[in-house]
C-alpha cells in the first residue's frame, strides 16, 4: 500500500529505532528525564523561544496554549477550517470555556482588517479577546504557507490591543524548508508555539510548546490536568532528537513528490487542485465524488485521505519514494480517465 493519507503514517527509521533503544530515560514529569530535557532544550534553541515541553500530541499542545491564554468565556480569533477549531472536537470550549470567533479565509491568511474589527476593546458588557491563532502550514488550505510579512503585520496588530498570538505550527518546518527560511525568524513574535514531531519529521510520538518561562510553567500544570505528563519519556523523545538532526532538510524531497503527484491531476476538467507549497495536495472533484475517487485509488494500492464529499488530501512523507509516486500518478490517471 502506497499510504498518503498523511504524514503521520511514518514508521521510525532503523537509525530512529537505534536512539530509541539507546536512551537514556529518567522520571520526566519530576523533569529528570534527560534525553526529554535535551529535545526540549534544542527545540527551544532552534525556534529562538525561551523554553519549551514536550507532551504527547499537537492537539494537547494547542489546547494547553489556548486554556493558558483565556477565561472561561473569552474569545478566540481564529480561521474557520483552523484545526484547533475544525478538527479538536470543540476542546478550545470544552476544556477552556472559550468561545471560537472565526473568520473565513480563502488561503488561510487572516485579513488585518476582519482582525482588527473581531478584536474586542475593554468592556465590562463584552466577552474578552483573550487569543489569536494561525496556522502553518495550514492543513485544510493544502499545505499553504503563512506569509511571514503577514503574520508579522498580524502580531505587530495583535500585541497593539494587548491580545497574544499562538502558532498552530505543526508542519512549520515544511514552511521552513520550503521558504528556505529558518525556523527561528517564522515565528519570531509568536507568544506561543507548537510544532509536531510526529508528522513529516517522521518520529512515532510528541509534538513541543513553545513559549516563555512563565507561559511553559504554566502549560506544564495544564499538561498534568489533561493527563500528559509523561514517565520515561525519553524513549520517545529520543525518536524527536534524531528527527530533529536528521529530517529536517529531506523534507524538500516530500514537497518535490507532491509537486509531482499535483502534475498527475493536470488536464482533467473536472479536478481543480490547490497550488502546493509544501507536502499536502488538496484536490476538488466534480466526478467522479471524493469516497469514489478514494475506492479506486485504494483498488489500485495507493491510500488517500476524503476531507469532504467532494474534497480530497494526499500527503507526501519520508516512507513515500519518487516510485510510489509515480506509480500513485498512473493511479489517477486511470481513475480519472475512467
Ligand atoms: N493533523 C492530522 C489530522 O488530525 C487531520 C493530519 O493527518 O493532518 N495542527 C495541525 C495543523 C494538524 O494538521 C494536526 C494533525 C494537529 C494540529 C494535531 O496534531 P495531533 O494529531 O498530534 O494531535
Amino acid at each position: 500500500m502506497i499510504d498518503l493519507r498523511s504524514d503521520t503514517v511514518t514508521k521510525p527509521t532503523a537509525g530512529m529505532r537505534r536512539a530509541m533503544a539507546d536512551a537514556e530515560v529518567g522520571n520526566a514529569a519530576y523533569g529528570e528525564d534527560p534525553t526529554v530535557n535535551r529535545l526540549q532544550d534544542r527545540a527551544a534553541e532552534m525556534l529562538g523561544m525561551e523554553a519549551a515541553l514536550y507532551v504527547p500530541s499537537g492537539t494537547m499542545a494547542n489546547q494547553i496554549a489556548v486554556a493558558v491564554n483565556v477565561h472561561p468565556g473569552d474569545e478566540v480569533i481564529l480561521d474557520d477550517e483552523s484545526h484547533i477549531f475544525h478538527k479538536e472536537l470543540g476542546m478550545m470550549a470544552a476544556f477552556a470555556g472559550s468561545l471560537a470567533r472565526t473568520i473565513p479565509t480563502p488561503h488561510g491568511v487572516l485579513p488585518l482588517q476582519a482582525v482588527e474589527e473581531a478584536i474586542r476593546p475593554p468592556s465590562a458588557s463584552e466577552s474578552k479577546t483573550g487569543l489569536i491563532c494561525l496556522e502553518n502550514t495550514h492543513n485544510r488550505k493544502g499545505g499553504a504557507i503563512y506569509p511571514p510579512g503577514a503574520s508579522r503585520d498580524l502580531i505587530a496588530l495583535a500585541h497593539s490591543k494587548g491580545v497574544p498570538v499562538h502558532l498552530d505550527g505543526a508542519r512549520i518546518f515544511n514552511a521552513s524548508v520550503a521558504r528556505e527560511t529558518r525556523v527561528s525568524e517564522l515565528v519570531k513574535g509568536f507568544d506561543s508555539v507548537m510544532f509536531c514531531l510526529s508528522k513529516g519529521l517522521g518520529a512515532p510520538v510528541g509534538s513541543i510548546l513553545l513559549g516563555s518561562k512563565a507561559f511553559i510553567e504554566e502549560a506544564l500544570r495544564i499538561r498534568k490536568m489533561l493527563g500528559g505528563a509523561m514517565r520515561q519519556a525519553g524513549i520517545i523523545a529520543a525518536g524527536g532528537l534524531y528527527a530533529l538532526e536528521h529530517h529536517v532538510r529531506r523534507l524538500a524531497d516530500d514537497h518535490e513528490n507532491a509537486k509531482s503527484l499535483a502534475d498527475a491531476f493536470v488536464g482533467c476538467p473536472e479536478v481543480s487542485v490547490q497550488p502546493v507549497e509544501t507536502n499536502i495536495v488538496m484536490i476538488s472533484l466534480g466526478r467522479p465524488s471524493a469516497s469514489r475517487f478514494a475506492e479506486e485509488m485504494l483498488k489500485r494500492g495507493v491510500l488517500v485521505n476524503v476531507i469532504s464529499s467532494r474534497r480530497v488530501r494526499l500527503v507526501t512523507h519520508l516512507d513515500v519514494t519518487q516510485e510510489d509516486i509515480a506509480k500513485a500518478s498512473q493511479g489517477i490517471r486511470e481513475v480519472l480517465a475512467g
